[in-house]
């Protein structure tokens, strides 16, 4: 009925509580920080500026967007395809409002995005829809959860949705065997470097995030 379909969300997706949302932010500066510092992120600036010499304010170059999630079904209030499937599955009904708590291993940053790549459990993948790392890689073949991540920040112009996408292609490159160029070991993980102005973090003790999974509306 029409009430079904008002009531259908932007999105639904596991929304960290404000305190970790703060922790997190915190640690994506310090990363940012430390990041333009570096000899090596400074060899390859030009991936950011298009310029050798031109300096980059990294926190200023990724902008926020808001409340801390990890999406999982997209539903653009009805209009993505398989929203409602997603909506009356029953697990979806259970664990909506419930809290759990979302395990963070990796940042990664590329020229348009800051995320965090997050490593679902088998429970918590029981509520990741089926067919989204297909749409956002279709070439690949790639696990479910592949996508699950948390946008920390985007570049002038970049919309969220970039963040996966960028996940998508940095997994894809370590499924190949890829494991990027060793650069440095920070205080907060090591550091490796993928080329074309692609960074990852990984992180020496993987973040846990209290998070509850419920739909936002906009
Ligand atoms: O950072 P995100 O996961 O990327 O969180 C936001 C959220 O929905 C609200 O915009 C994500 N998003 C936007 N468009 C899509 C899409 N087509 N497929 C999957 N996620 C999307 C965006």
């Amino acid at each position: 009925g029409q009430l079904e379909e008002v009531s259908m969300p932007l999105f639904f997706g596991w929304f960290l509580c404000p305190a970790f949302q703060d922790k997190l932010r915190s640690m994506a500066k310090d990363f940012l920080k430390t990041l333009q510092g570096l000899e090596a992120f400074k060899e390859h600036l030009s991936d950011f500026t298009g310029e050798a010499e031109k300096e980059v304010d990294l926190e200023q170059y990724f902008q926020d967007k808001g409340m801390l999630h990890c999406t999982t079904k997209f539903c653009d209030y009805g209009k993505a395809d398989g929203s409602k499937e997603y909506a009356e599955q029953q697990i979806v009904k259970d664990r909506y409002g419930s809290m759990s708590e979302l395990k963070l291993s990796t940042l990664v940053l590329t020229p348009r995005t800051l995320g965090a790549r997050v490593s679902l459990t088998e429970d918590q993948l029981r509520l990741w829809p089926a067919g989204v790392e297909k749409e956002g890689a279709p070439e690949a073949d790639l696990p479910p959860g592949s996508r699950a991540h948390i946008t920390l920040g985007c570049a002038e112009g970049v919309e969220p949705v970039q963040t996966g996408l960028d996940l998508l292609e940095l997994v894809l490159l370590q499924q190949q065997g890829q494991e990027g160029e060793r650069a440095q070991d920070l205080d907060l993980g090591s550091l490796a470097y993928y080329g074309k102005g692609v960074w990852v973090l990984s992180l020496h003790e993987p973040g846990l995030a209290p998070a509850c999974f419920c739909s936002y509306y906009g």
